[in-house]
This record gives C-alpha cells, structure tokens and sequence, in this order.
C-alpha cells in the first residue's frame, strides 16, 4: 500500500523487503569498492553516519564544501555502477508515487550503526529540483524526523524499518528532515546496522 505523508510524499511501507538480502549483498559489493567512509563537513565535524556511493555522481564533503563528483576523492576511481536492481526499484517507487520516468544518476549509501544521528538538514545540491528522491530503509529500524521547509518547523516522527521506502518529491522535496540517533538493535541481514540507500537525480 501507499500512504500519503505530505504532500508529494509518500511512504510505500515493506515495499523493498523482498528484495532486501540482494540490496544488502549488492551494497557490500559497492563497498568493497568505494568503502564507507566519514565525510567532514564544510564545518569541519566529522560525520557519525558512514557513507559510500555509486552512479556516475556520488556525494562527497571536506571543508570546501558539499559537492557531487564523478570519482570517488578516496579511490581516484569512477563510482561503482548502479546496479540494475536498484535503478528498477527507485524507478517502480517513484512511479507508484506518481513521480513516472524517474532515472537516478546518482546512489548515496548511508550506514548507521547505534547512537549514529543525521541532524536536521535540507537536501538542495541536486541540480534537477523536479525529480523525487527515494529512499530505502535496510536493516536495524531508525526514527525518522520530518519537518517543513523552515528549519522552526513543527517535526513529524516516521518510524523506518527493514524494506520500507518513501518517495519525496514536489512540495515535500525540500522539507528539513534528519535521523534520531540509533537504538541498538539486530537484523539477521546487516547485524546491528542501518543502511539507507537514496536515489537522486543529482547531474
Ligand atoms: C537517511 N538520508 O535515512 C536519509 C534518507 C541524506 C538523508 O537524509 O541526505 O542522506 S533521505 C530522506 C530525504 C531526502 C530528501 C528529502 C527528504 C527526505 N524530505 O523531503 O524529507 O539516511
Ligand atoms: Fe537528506
């Protein structure tokens, strides 16, 4: 089923969850490539959540900035390829979400392990403001936060497990939102970790 969020949000709940052991089995491929990694911000904190990605851009942060690039700065590599798995499900979602004909460029990984936090924050350096971004929750729960597009915002709680994906687009693609941080838990297939994979289409 669907439910509606907000509007141009959308939350299609277990969506993934039969795919989830191929999800998983493919993130550790792409890690094995473009491993995880803490990204300093332009602030210069260190991140609690890991990161990799894959697609012809992934995310990358230092103290010049936010930015999309082509290779990852830690390999000198191109990032590994969007599997096809994960262009037809951010494609399916996003479709279901009446966002059709959504084609990612770009896959950022993020990894949570217990008392990992993502403080409320705007997405805003992907240059096409029209296509939705997708969401995968794999593995451990997490409490999600969502806002409104002023940071004073009243903040909605979402609980995200294992298979859950939300689609954010429209009127909803630049609401603040962020993570709790996370509870220890264990999930037979990521151990006592989250794994989020957002689609974007960044280029
Ligand atoms: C996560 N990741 O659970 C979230 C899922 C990030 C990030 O926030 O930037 O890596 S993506 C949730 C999201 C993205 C864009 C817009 C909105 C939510 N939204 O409008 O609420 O690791
Ligand atoms: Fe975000």
């Amino acid at each position: 089923g669907l439910q509606p969020l907000a509007p141009g949000a959308a939350l299609l709940r277990g969506h993934a969850r039969s795919r989830g052991d191929a999800l998983v089995a493919a993130v550790h491929d792409i890690a094995a490539a473009s491993p995880f990694r803490h990204l300093v911000t332009p602030g210069g904190h260190r991140m609690s959540v890991a990161t990799t990605s894959c697609g012809t851009l992934g995310w990358h942060s230092d103290e010049g900035g936010y930015r999309y690039t082509a290779r990852d700065p830690h390999t000198g590599h191109p990032w590994p390829a969007l599997p096809e798995l994960f262009v037809a499900l951010a494609r399916d979602a996003a479709e279901r979400a009446g966002f059709p004909g959504f084609v990612p460029d770009a896959c950022l990984i993020n990894r949570y392990q217990p008392g990992t936090r993502l403080t409320l924050h705007q997405d805003r350096n992907e240059r096409d403001e029209c296509a939705p971004i997708v969401s995968v929750s794999l593995g451990i729960p997490a409490t999600f936060l969502f806002g409104g597009l002023q940071r004073s915002d009243p903040v909605r709680r979402l609980r995200l497990v294992h298979g859950d994906v939300v689609v954010w687009g429209g009127p909803s693609r630049f609401v603040f939102h962020g993570v709790q941080p996370l509870m220890h838990a264990e999930h037979p297939l990521t151990g006592a970790c989250r794994i989020n994979l957002t689609f974007r289409r960044a280029g």
